[in-house]
C-alpha cells in the first residue's frame, strides 16, 4: 500500500535560448532525468530562432550607441514569453547574465517551491534593457566570471533547483546532507576497501558509533569551511 496519495504538478520550467543545442543533453541523465520521468519536473527548451523577426532569422542587432557585440532584440523575445504567459501564470521570469547577484542555496531552494518558471538566456553582449526591465522578476548569475552564453548557468540554475523539488532525491541522498545546506562544506567521505596501498580510512567511521561519527563529521566540516572558505562562517 502506498503511504500517500497525492496528485503532482509537476513544476514547469521554460528555458528560452538562442542556442538550444548547448541546452539538449544537461537535463537527458541522472537525478535531473529521474525528476521528469517521475512527474516532479517537466523542462522544455524554446528556441528563439522560432520567433525570428523575418525569414533570415534574425533574433539580434548592433547596439544603439556604437560598440562591439550584438544584443538580443526584444520583440522576438516578446512574442515567446507572451505566448508562454497566455497558456499558464508564471512565478518568476528569470535572466541569467553575470551582471546580477550569486546563485547560492537559499535561492535554489526558495526557487524549488515555485510551481512555474521561466528562464531566458542571453547571448553576445545580452538582452535590450528593456526586456529586463518589462518582463524578467529576477536576475541570477552563477559567479564572478564570463561565460560565452547564458545556457550552460541555465542549465546550472536548473539542476539546483530540480534536485530540491521535494520527492525527487530519496533519503540515501538526501539534499540536507549537502555542502551549503547547513551552511558549511561538506565533511570528507570514504568507501571501500577500508585500507587502500597503505592508505586508512579514518578510523572513528569503522567504529559504528554513530554520535561519534556525527560528531567528527560536523567538526571535520567545520575545519574545512574554516580552511576553504572562511567567509562562509
Ligand atoms: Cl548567468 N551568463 C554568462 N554569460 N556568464 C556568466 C553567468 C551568466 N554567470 C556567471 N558568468
Amino acid at each position: 500500500m502506498a503511504k500517500y496519495i497525492f496528485y503532482l504538478c509537476p513544476m514547469r520550467i521554460d528555458i528560452i535560448t538562442a542556442v538550444p543545442e548547448l541546452l539538449q543533453s544537461p537535463f537527458e541523465f541522472s537525478i535531473v532525468k529521474r525528476a521528469q520521468e517521475k512527474g516532479f519536473a517537466e523542462i522544455i527548451v524554446h528556441n528563439l530562432r522560432d520567433f525570428a523577426l523575418n525569414k533570415y532569422g534574425q533574433i539580434d542587432d548592433y547596439q544603439f550607441g556604437g560598440g562591439a557585440g550584438m544584443v538580443l532584440m526584444i520583440e522576438p523575445i516578446d512574442k515567446c514569453i507572451s505566448q508562454l504567459m497566455e497558456q499558464r501564470n508564471y512565478d518568476e521570469i528569470i535572466y541569467v547574465t553575470p551582471d546580477a547577484q550569486v546563485l547560492n542555496q537559499k535561492t535554489a531552494n526558495t526557487l524549488s517551491l515555485k510551481e512555474n518558471i521561466i528562464i531566458l538566456t542571453g547571448h553576445y553582449k545580452g538582452v535590450d534593457q528593456r526586456v529586463r526591465d518589462k518582463f524578467i522578476t529576477m536576475e541570477i548569475s552563477i559567479g564572478d566570471y564570463v561565460l560565452s552564453g547564458g545556457e550552460l548557468a541555465a542549465a546550472v540554475v536548473v539542476d539546483s533547483i530540480v534536485r530540491l523539488i521535494p520527492g525527487v532525491l530519496g533519503d540515501e541522498q538526501s539534499a540536507l546532507t549537502d555542502s551549503f545546506q547547513d551552511g558549511l562544506l561538506s565533511p570528507p567521505v570514504y568507501t571501500r576497501p577500508a585500507e587502500y596501498k597503505g592508505i586508512k580510512v579514518p578510523e572513528i567511521l569503522l567504529s559504528g558509533n554513530t554520535p561519534k561519527i556525527e560528531e567528527w563529521r560536523q567538526e571535520m566540516a567545520e575545519i574545512r569551511t574554516k580552511a576553504i572558505r572562511p567567509d562562509l562562517i
